[in-house]
């Protein structure tokens, strides 16, 4: 099922669990599009200035996997995340979605910016432990903390190709670390297996979350990729909490 209005049943959802299924939004198309078009990027038959690329660790360890700069790192299929993408008019259509403008007017108002449009990549046959962690603006160097990101999945995401992993409710227990990732401690307290899900997703399907959801996910062993869009969406006044800077525009005023 596709939900094509972001009403008081759906916004109660999404506050009570920290996740809305959103279904798909685009045709099959548009999604075959968008797939096509990240592999391009990969394997650089199409370029952008100011698009940052990260390969994925060589290690499957976190802390293995290189820096996220802007330079192409070589024509692979084995980066791990590529921001930026809205510069790419494919993405940016698609991150415009009327959908998606009124659940950002309701949950933020008529301007609105982004900090991410990121690909995030479990390529075929490896891919790098995320681990739990909540998405706060602090940590991220802002000056507040977003709340909404809309998560697309542009393959089936299942639990045997490294799909995410949420506590659903657990946005409601604050911020665990403003930084980033939860302590072992706290995840023995928060990500109990018990209350863990495993946000399985069709190619294609649309998934809002609230930004502090404790989320993580895995590594890919099959021989087909598990790749992902996700867009973090802010207020227009959010800023750089170090130099003061805005954000590219996604609705509204000066877009
Ligand atoms: O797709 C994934 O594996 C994780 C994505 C994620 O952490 C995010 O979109 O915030």
């Amino acid at each position: 099922m596709t939900v094509t209005v972001f009403g008081a049943e759906e916004q109660t959802q999404f506050f009570e669990q920290g996740y809305l299924r959103l279904g798909q939004v685009v045709s099959n198309d548009a999604i075959d599009a968008l797939r096509c078009r990240v592999d391009d990027i990969m394997l650089g038959k199409i370029r952008y200035d100011g698009l940052t690329m990260q390969l994925d660790s060589a290690t499957g360890v976190y802390g293995d996997i290189p820096e996220n700069t802007a330079s192409f790192k070589g024509a692979t299929l084995n980066y791990r995340r590529i921001d930026r993408l809205d510069l790419d008019p494919l993405f940016l259509t698609y991150m415009r979605h009327p959908l998606f403008r009124e659940i950002t007017l309701t949950l933020i108002g008529p301007d609105v910016s982004m900090f991410r449009a990121m690909f995030m990549n479990k390529p075929a046959g490896r891919g790098t432990p995320l681990p739990w962690h909540q998405d706060i603006g602090i940590g991220w160097g802002l000056d507040r903390n977003p709340i909404c990101t809309i998560w697309t999945a542009l393959d089936k995401a299942r639990p045997e190709s490294g799909c995410m992993q949420v506590v659903p409710g657990s946005h409601r227990s604050g911020f665990l670390n403003e930084q980033h990732f939860v302590s072992e401690e706290d995840q023995k307290k928060y990500a109990l297996d018990e209350r863990c899900i495993h946000l399985e997703a069709e190619t294609g399907e649309a998934v809002l979350l609230h930004n502090w959801l404790l989320h993580r996910s895995g590594v890919n062993p099959t021989g087909a990729p598990r790749r992902a869009f996700s867009v973090a969406y802010m207020d227009a006044d959010t800023r750089n909490a170090k130099t003061g800077e805005t954000f590219p525009m996604v609705f509204g005023k000066g877009v």
